[in-house]
């Protein structure tokens, strides 16, 4: 396999960014950047000058994980240098002049899986770490890739093993038992069936509770045009990020903005103004915007005195009925507003984002699970398919059509390895590795 090479750290300004590589025989490839340095002792810092065509170009710190004690089980090197991002392309390009390619993402994990490192159950564990939303789903996550004995699939087809086994035995049974003593083996597989479904959809269902449009806790700001949302969008972000104007259908993109929390990210979305209109391009922002409502975890619905309206349909989202430009008219004449807020002084804006923050902490206290979860949808797609083909068997059993049930079974395995990790085709560098970030 040749060897690769790719930035661990984004490529932005920052004090240190870190390239990774993964190889056979790595060191004396990389030699002529480090022309004067012996290959460094194995997992110790070594601060190195690190130069291209015998000119010194920065002082790296590199580590080196020789095979087959690395994550990919290849020899792998680390190479921590000052983070400016010019100087990691420059630092990329001269290990590309070794004759190292670049990654492609996920291909770092995709060799610890070949090589027997890892386990495909773990890689995706591992993929959910990095991306986990709220530090709950990343103790969950992390859970299952250092206790992946008890990854919900696993304790699934332990449990299904045994159903098998007993299933093979009442196959099995020599002739010369009674009928009794058959029927009540036969009887003693239903329980162990709908322990099983029970288990797998318990699994499925949290699977789809934990699956959101965004996963950061989300507040969309909505209403009638000039209403002020973008106003209140840039209030509440302090930051300028929206275009405000005057005129009615200013907004037609959805906008995101994001306030980091110590417990985890606020989502705030702007949004189209709510009205009939003619223009392709507005009708598409606010159906966008309707659509989006049903996603959130709280609507914020925005009048003010010059457009006072209501939500013109109903939603479960929960939402908060705001009265901006309070500096023009300080009370609305009809509805009774959850906040009283002007974007223009500032007034109320405190008391909302209050009532925001501490909303946002009730949800990653209570959303959050750090217990064993499914990790991926392929996962869940396997055990969707393994339920379906155990319930199949389950009928099949109950009108005593006993070839049926076992062909049945033996689908249901094929499934549930298939989730496992037994999948024996190239489809798994697309199916599981390609969505990977790059460096892992
Ligand atoms: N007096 C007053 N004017 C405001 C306030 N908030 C916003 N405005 C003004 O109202 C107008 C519309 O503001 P926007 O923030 O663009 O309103 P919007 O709801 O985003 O409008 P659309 O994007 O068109 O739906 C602008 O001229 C703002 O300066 C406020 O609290 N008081
Ligand atoms: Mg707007």
């Amino acid at each position: 396999m040749d060897s690769i090479v790719a930035p661990v750290t984004a490529l932005v300004p920052q004090p240190v960014g870190i390239l990774r590589l993964s190889g056979a025989n790595l060191w004396p490839r990389i030699q002529p950047l480090f022309p004067e340095s012996p290959c460094p002792a194995p997992r110790k810092a070594s601060l190195l000058t690190l130069r291209t065509h015998g000119q010194a170009i920065d002082s790296v710190l590199v580590l080196f994980f020789p095979a087959p004690q690395s994550f990919t089980g290849e020899d792998v090197v680390e190479i921590h240098a000052h983070g400016n991002p010019q100087n990691i392309r420059a630092i990329l390009h001269s290990i590309e002049e070794c004759g190292i390619r670049q990654a492609k993402p996920g291909e770092f994990s995709l060799r610890a899986y070949q090589n027997g490192k890892i386990s495909l159950l773990k890689a995706e564990s591992l993929h959910r770490m990095i991306t986990a939303p709220t530090y709950g789903d990343f103790l969950s996550a992390h859970s299952s890739f250092s206790h992946p004995e008890d990854h919900p699939l696993v304790t699934i087809k332990e449990a299904f093993l045994d159903l098998l086994a007993s299933f093979y035995a009442f196959l099995d049974y020599p002739e010369e038992l009674t009928d009794s003593e058959h029927a009540y083996s036969h009887s003693l597989l239903f329980p162990k069936i709908h322990a099983l479904q029970g288990l797998s959809r318990e699994q499925l269902s949290l699977f789809r509770k934990n699956r959101r449009v965004f996963s950061s806790f989300s507040v969309l700001l909505a209403g009638p045009p000039n209403s002020g949302k973008s106003s209140l969008f840039n209030r509440l972000l302090q930051s300028d990020r929206a275009i405000v104007s005057p005129y009615p259908g200013t907004t037609r993109d959805l906008l995101e903005g994001r306030l980091s929390l110590p417990f985890g990210d606020l989502l705030l979305l702007d949004s189209a103004g709510f009205r009939s209109s003619n223009d392709l391009i507005e009708g598409m922002g606010i159906s966008k915007a309707k659509k989006t409502i049903a996603h959130v975890d709280r609507l914020l619905w925005v009048t003010s005195p010059e457009t006072l309206a209501t939500l013109p349909f109903s939603t479960r989202t929960p939402s908060f009925t705001i009265w901006n430009k309070a500096d023009l008219a300080p009370h609305p004449p009809t509805l009774l507003p959850d906040f009283v807020v002007s974007a223009r002084t500032r007034k109320g804006l405190r008391r909302l984002l209050d009532a925001l923050v501490s909303l946002a902490e009730d949800f990653y206290s209570h959303h959050t699970t750090s217990n064993p979860l499914l990790d991926s949808e392929r996962q869940s797609q396997a055990l969707s398919s393994f339920l379906k083909a155990l319930t199949q068997a389950e009928d099949s059993l109950r009108s005593n059509a006993f070839d049926l049930a076992l062909s049945s079974l033996e689908e249901a395995r094929n499934l549930l390895e298939d989730g496992t990790g037994m999948i024996s085709t190239e489809e798994i560098y697309d199916r599981v590795f390609s969505r990977f970030c790059l460096g892992k």
